[in-house]
């Protein structure tokens, strides 16, 4: 029944009791005001949208140890690195090897910022992207960012409306002031970055329920990702987020940033190369440094990319980096719908993003890698694994 429809009624069960007989004047009377009152409630109640609501989040950069291959061997052959594979994999005279010293986004749970928020399984398949802002449109997200590492850095996001005061970038604006406040965050200081989640930042017509945008550090827009400052949001569209603002059509959620790593260009190459000392190869030490990565792990060290069979799942995939970075992650075993076209391949390239839904039916482990020959033998690998409906 609807609301309107609901009153008429209400006040005709009011105005029919006037008949019974047995009630005063000024019973009828209040009850009929009680009736008007509960209406006006009912009307004014469904006539204002959801709460919006703040989101809040606590990140800061921080310098970590990261190794792109924890297990040391590939993972995804169930063998020991080959020699191709150790340019990029295996320590030598002139090859670093999977270990960098990296700046990452850390998630804190509060603003003292002494606790770390522990990552579950369904989100360990980030690997050294920074915390997924979840929001719904007509949200805020707030961040409140610390910068714990020794250089500044910024947090400049895509897609989602921000004030000069909230950019992360440092150009030639014409701003001034406290406009120039959140361009580059020194060293210990902290800064409160807003962004407003317009319509224009949510789902298009032909999106899904949810979309995904990047953010990054942009006081250098080339150095500070290639340190490791970057990470995705997750934007639903209004009416279709459950309360931590995340899509309710899906049961699973993937992001996978497919990426040639240039580790030449991270502000920490210089000190991850001293090991070595004199460096006899620079060709083969070049090389060794274009990590060839999903998520920051390569030859399928990435974790946990699991899902059901049946089960809608959504995969939000990003290219990032230069001319090499053209990427096409493949799924062997199942298919995924994109823009309404049924693929189990997606072309991505730099900084651009396609967002896919997958409802497995072939349950399984199955290899899931970017198609570029190049990229497959210099490891841009993984393993998904999807388990039977009945499990
Ligand atoms: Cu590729």
């Amino acid at each position: 029944m609807k609301m309107k429809e609901m009153c008429v009624l209400l006040t005709r069960i009011r105005l029919q009791s006037r008949h019974v007989g047995v009630k005063t004047a000024s019973n009828q009377w209040m009850n009929m005001m009680r009736s008007a009152l509960l209406c006006l409630a009912i009307l004014i109640s469904s006539a204002l949208p959801a709460f919006a609501k703040e989101r809040v989040y606590y990140v800061a950069a921080q310098d970590v140890i990261w190794d792109y291959a924890p297990s040391q061997d590939n993972q995804m052959m169930g063998r020991e690195f080959s020699e191709d594979e150790q340019v990029f994999a295996a320590k030598s005279a002139s090859t670093i090897g999977s270990t960098y010293k990296k700046t990452l986004y850390i998630e804190y749970t509060d603003a003292s910022f002494n606790t770390v928020k522990e990552r579950d399984s369904d989100w360990a398949h980030l690997g050294f992207l920074g915390p997924v802002f979840h929001a719904e449109v007509g949200d805020t997200i707030k961040v409140i960012f610390k910068n714990k590492s020794d250089r500044p850095y910024s947090i400049h996001p895509h897609g989602v409306f921000y004030e000069k005061s909230s950019e992360g970038a440092r150009y030639n604006d014409g701003t001034s002031g406290n406009d120039l406040l959140d361009d580059a965050v020194q060293s210990g200081e902290t800064y409160i970055y807003q962004w407003e989640v317009r319509e224009r930042a949510g789902p298009g017509p032909k999106d899904p329920d949810s979309i995904a945008w990047l953010y990054h550090s942009h006081v250098s827009g080339i150095q500070d990702p290639s340190t490791g400052l970057i990470g995705a949001m997750i934007i639903t569209r209004k009416g279709a987020a459950d309360t931590l603002g995340r899509p309710r059509d899906v049961a699973r959620e993937f992001i996978n940033v497919f990426w040639v790593t240039d580790e030449s260009l991270s502000w920490h190459a210089d000190k991850n190369a001293e090991p070595l000392g004199q460096i006899e190869d620079t060709d083969a030490f070049e090389e060794g440094n274009l990590m060839h990565n999903i998520n920051g792990y390569i030859y399928g060290n990435i974790p946990d990319l699991r899902l059901k069979e049946g089960e809608k799942s959504r995969w939000y995939l990003f290219g990032f980096g230069s001319e090499v970075d053209l990427h096409t992650p493949h799924w062997h075993g199942n298919t995924v719908l994109w823009d309404g076209r049924r693929a189990d391949t997606i072309d991505l390239l730099p900084a651009s993003h396609k967002i896919v839904d997958m409802t497995p039916d072939a349950p399984g482990t199955w290899m899931y890698h970017c198609h570029v020959n190049d990229h497959i033998s210099a490891g841009m690998t993984a393993l998904y694994h999807v388990l039977p409906a009945n499990e």
